[in-house]
């Protein structure tokens, strides 16, 4: 589902992009009005175009307009604006977040100059050479200096398995510090979002002045940004970026509720609070100017009449009507995780593993006949306490027909993935996988999309949806954390649709079995519970789902 929000990200965007290009100024401000239109609208733009509404009726919206927000809302995606992102340089549309340069600006230092890059662009403003623009003032300079440094900083974000270890060893070095009680990782890494900004770090600690002073000595600070009375900055050795920020135990639950974040979510939690006559901020909750919570984030929800959220669902996607409506999803837990259906490691290794973890069933891809004979041999060993399958891994073709072997008749499972032709259109590839279908049981990575690296296929998800609920096919939430695919707002809609996923870990080593953590992650953001994901199912349910 795609929000007005973000319709009018991409219309603007793409004003942008034609702004930048130099075209028509009436075109442009056809794309940037009806952007406004769609962001200041008190209507669900999703929900006219699925009622078939008229859009040419809105003021400023003609036949194409029109044409195009029915295509982002069907299809959650812009061609005309995904073809403008490959014809201008990524490097001109980063420029745009610079303050005190638009699309005009950027269009006339490019004409000039031909440069693409932020890099160039902070070499050309150094060197006196933009100077030469009209309108180039030593103002206008500095900022542009001040952008591109801010910019080439904020525009790192990691992934989440990558800052796992240093936010967990950075809480057991400020828990050491004496006279620390509590340390929390709050922002996006509580939310376990996929790709993390910064970690915002919360501490209730006796004297923070000295906490702050051991904090900038931990071993992997590269830069202190500031050091303060009740918070500090630092970068790290990998360029990223620590918060640390002083709470008072009574507030500790306020600070932790607003540190976490979202932003979004914090947005719709103060409305509500307002309604009520009171305000939420980082401190507490007050009525009529009296603190009346702070402690706990659970007495924050409380106060406003909420019941406790989870983090991963603090995106501001429903779950606060969920929680009115005592609907909220009893999210699935890494406990509840009883197998692994894409391993391609070792046999042994992997049946090691499985026991170790107490997994009751796993599925190895087979290779070869001697891989079946093995199996079999295990499954005799192990009877009762693993079942072992035998999945055979195959490529989807480009007509959705699959590489066929003859170990395929001897496997229990069949797992489909898409390795090429990633950019099919949509129609194509949408019957491309929907064809695959026909002879699979698991679909690998679906989106095959490779996190800040390759985006998403184009394909009618909401279909291949439906499909997979209908036939019992399994979607795979692929847990490799640079993958995470399904993404989280398409779990989300899966499970809506009442498709079953599966967590695979997708493991090419032994350690990579661990990999199921991140899917739980990812699976949680998408609100699934253990009813929608097979493989924390007990292997009675497992096999009759695939009829095995
Ligand atoms: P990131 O770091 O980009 O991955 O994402 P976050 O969510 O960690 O964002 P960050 O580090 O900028 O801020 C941490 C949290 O602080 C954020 O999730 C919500 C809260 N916060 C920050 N700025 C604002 C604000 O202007 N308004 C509100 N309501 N909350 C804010
Ligand atoms: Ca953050
Ligand atoms: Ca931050």
């Amino acid at each position: 589902m795609v929000t007005n929000a973000e319709i009018a990200k991409m219309l603007s965007q793409t004003a942008d992009l034609l702004e930048i290009k130099g075209e028509n100024p009436f075109k442009v401000r056809a794309y940037r009005n009806a952007a406004r239109l769609v962001e200041n609208s008190s209507k669900d733009f999703n929900k006219l175009v699925k009622e078939g509404f008229d859009l040419t009726k809105l003021p400023g919206i003609g036949n194409d307009l029109s044409t195009y927000i029915k295509e982002i809302v069907t299809t959650g995606k812009f061609s005309k604006l995904e073809e403008l992102k490959k014809e201008v340089p990524q490097g001109l549309v980063d420029m745009l977040a610079i303050e005190g340069l638009g699309p005009k600006r950027i269009k006339q230092i490019y004409d000039a100059f031909h440069i693409t890059s932020l890099d160039e662009l902070k070499k050309y403003a150094e060197n006196g050479e933009l100077d030469k623009l009209p309108g180039f003032g030593p103002t206008l300079i500095q900022k542009i200096l001040k952008g591109v440094k801010q910019l080439k900083k904020a525009g790192i974000r990691f992934l989440w398995a990558d800052v796992e270890n240093v936010a967990e060893d950075l809480r057991e070095y400020l828990l050491k510090f004496p006279g620390v009680e509590i340390v929390e990782i709050a922002g996006s890494y509580r939310r376990r979002k996929e790709t993390v900004g910064d970690l915002d770090i919360l501490v209730v600690a006796e004297d923070y002045p000295k906490v702050s002073e051991y904090f900038i000595k931990y071993h992997r600070v590269k830069e202190v940004h500031s050091a303060g009375l009740t918070r500090s900055t630092v970068f790290l050795d990998n360029d990223l970026q620590i918060d640390l920020r002083a709470v008072s135990k009574e507030s500790y639950g306020a600070a932790l509720h607003y540190f976490t974040g979202s932003k979004a979510h914090n947005i719709e939690i103060r409305k509500i609070a307002i309604e009520k006559g009171m305000k939420v901020n980082e401190y507490g909750v007050y009525k009529d100017n009296k603190r009346i919570a702070g402690e706990s984030e659970e007495e924050v929800y409380k106060a406003v009449g909420l019941c406790y959220i989870e983090p991963e669902l603090r995106e501001n996607r429903g779950e606060i009507e969920a929680c009115i409506k005592g609907a909220l999803p009893k999210l699935v837990k890494l406990e509840d995780i009883k197998g692994d259906f894409n391993i391609n490691i070792d046999i042994n290794h992997a049946v090691n593993f499985a026991i170790e973890k107490k997994y009751k069933y796993i599925a190895v891809n087979i290779k070869s006949q001697s891989d079946i004979e093995m199996i079999d041999e295990l499954n005799e060993k192990y009877k009762r306490k693993l079942k072992i399958f035998k999945a055979f891994k195959t490529k989807i073709l480009k007509d959705g027909s699959i590489e066929e072997s003859e170990l395929m008749n001897k496997a229990d499972l069949i797992i489909g993935e898409i390795t090429d032709n990633l950019d099919l259109d949509f129609q194509e590839q949408t019957k491309r996988i929907l064809k695959a279908f026909e002879k699979i049981n698991i679909l690998a990575h679906p989106t095959c999309r490779i996190i800040q690296k390759r985006s998403e296929i184009r394909a009618d998800f909401e279909k291949i949806f439906a499909t997979a609920a209908e036939k019992n096919i399994a979607l795979e939430i692929n847990a490799n954390p640079k993958r995470l695919d399904l993404p989280d707002p398409l779990i989300k809609e899966a499970i809506s649709k009442n498709v079953k996923l599966i967590i695979n870990s997708d493991a090419q080593n032994e350690k990579e079995m661990d990999f199921i953590k991140y899917g739980i992650n990812q699976a949680r953001r998408g609100w699934a519970e253990g009813k929608d994901i097979i493989n924390s199912w007990n292997l009675r349910e497992v096999k009759k789902f695939f009829q095995i």
